[in-house]
């Protein structure tokens, strides 16, 4: 992609500004500074830049910001790239390295990643030095030096700012990728903070890129994407759910695409839903919850910790948006969730659970093996669930 020419931000009082929108100071300016000194002093040993399995739009998003600021450095991805994050690389006209032979850096900057379990198998033997560039909040899983800032909606605002810091200007590859890691990691602005919205201004002020060019690279892959599309699909005739008071948990089990399918959910109507996603030896879970459920004080990455401290798998994330990693059925680990959460809302909303008389959930199994229904609820969800895998 062509474009505009390459702007340098103004510094303001707190922030860099371009016109319009303001991407505040990094929270701790000596650390990242630090890290900006790392990435220049291994420079002949080479740097990677790691972005987690299933690299999500806001990890290669960060991973092309720090390339265009630092062109020697090396990206690529733990076992793939999302198919969001390749169409964000296709746009862009770059590549990731797919598992890189991780011996061959003296320094690793990973990124958008608040567990070890996401970037590799678990043993970091071998290890060079690296730095963790996160905006999750927990990062009790790493050892090593970590510029971690809670406080902005996606990683790519993070890379901006070391970007502005070390004297990079703004580009309109860095431009799509900053607005584009913002829209999905915000849940297109329906999460969003007030200083998100700022750094999209300054970013869309700043660079020749337009809003719809953003969503075209996010949303594009959406109708074209047949296997997210049968991954929703399918979610939704293994979902099992149950009711709170006039609230629903909903539960399901996918093989890929467990983001996806958790927002296909919410949209379906649950207001709290995991997802679980079990490939060979593998489990992730993914969660989300509305606003509301939010606002009753529900945090589903302490939620999601708690789970992971049972399950001996990593647990974490946002208030509205979090996972775990790791090993196990993935069965087990969603009735746990079920059940804690249940418990959770129950309280919080001041309702008695009775479980046999809520549990309204689907069957995951053959049709021959189906339950009689139990409530006019149930019409539809378990209708044409004739085969599985
Ligand atoms: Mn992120």
């Amino acid at each position: 992609m062509n474009g505009r020419t390459p702007v340098v931000p103004n510094r303001g009082k707190t922030g860099w500004s371009m016109g319009s929108g303001i991407l505040p100071y990094p929270r701790d300016e000596l650390r990242m500074w630090r890290v900006i000194q790392d990435i220049i002093d291994n420079r002949g040993g080479g740097v990677l830049v790691l972005a987690h399995h299933n690299a999500d739009i806001d990890a290669v998003g960060t991973a092309i910001i720090l390339k265009r600021s630092f062109p020697w450095l090396d990206i690529g991805a733990f076992r793939s790239v999302s198919h969001a994050g390749r169409s964000l690389l296709s746009h862009v006209g770059m590549e990731m390295k797919i598992d890189p032979d991780i011996s061959r850096y003296s320094l690793l900057v990973i990124v958008d990643s608040s567990s070890t379990l996401q970037v590799s198998d678990g043993d970091l033997s071998g290890w060079p030095p690296y730095w963790v560039i996160d905006h999750h909040a927990d990062h009790s899983h790493w050892d090593g030096n970590v510029y971690q800032d809670p406080s902005m909606g996606a990683c790519v605002e993070i890379a901006l700012q070391i970007s502005f810091l070390s004297g990079a200007m703004l580009d309109d590859m860095m431009a799509v990728s900053a607005v584009a890691g913002v829209v999905a990691d915000t849940g297109k602005f329906r999460f969003t903070k007030p200083v998100d919205l700022d750094v999209c201004s300054m970013v869309l002020e700043g660079s020749g890129i337009k809003m719809e060019n953003v969503l075209g690279v996010i949303e594009g892959e959406e109708y074209f994407d047949v296997s997210k599309k049968i991954a929703q699909l399918k979610a939704m005739r293994r979902v099992r759910f149950e009711k709170v008071g006039d609230q629903i948990v909903a539960t399901s089990m996918v093989s890929s695409y467990e983001a996806a399918a958790a927002r296909a959910l919410l949209v379906a109507g649950a207001d709290v839903v995991f997802i679980a996603a079990e490939r060979k030896n593998d489990l992730r879970i993914s969660s989300r919850a509305k606003p509301h459920i939010l606002a009753l004080g529900v945090h589903l990455g302490h939620f999601m910790e708690e789970i992971g401290r049972e399950t001996g798998n990593q647990g974490g994330g946002h208030d509205g948006a979090a996972g775990l990693n790791g090993k196990g059925s993935g069965e087990k680990a969603l009735m746990l969730c079920m059940e804690r959460m249940t418990e959770l809302l129950a309280g919080k909303l001041g309702v008695q659970m009775d479980r046999k008389r809520d549990h309204m959930g689907g069957r995951r199994g053959k049709a021959a093996d189906r339950q009689p229904r139990e409530s006019p609820d149930m019409e539809g969800i378990q209708g044409g669930a004739s085969r599985q895998e």
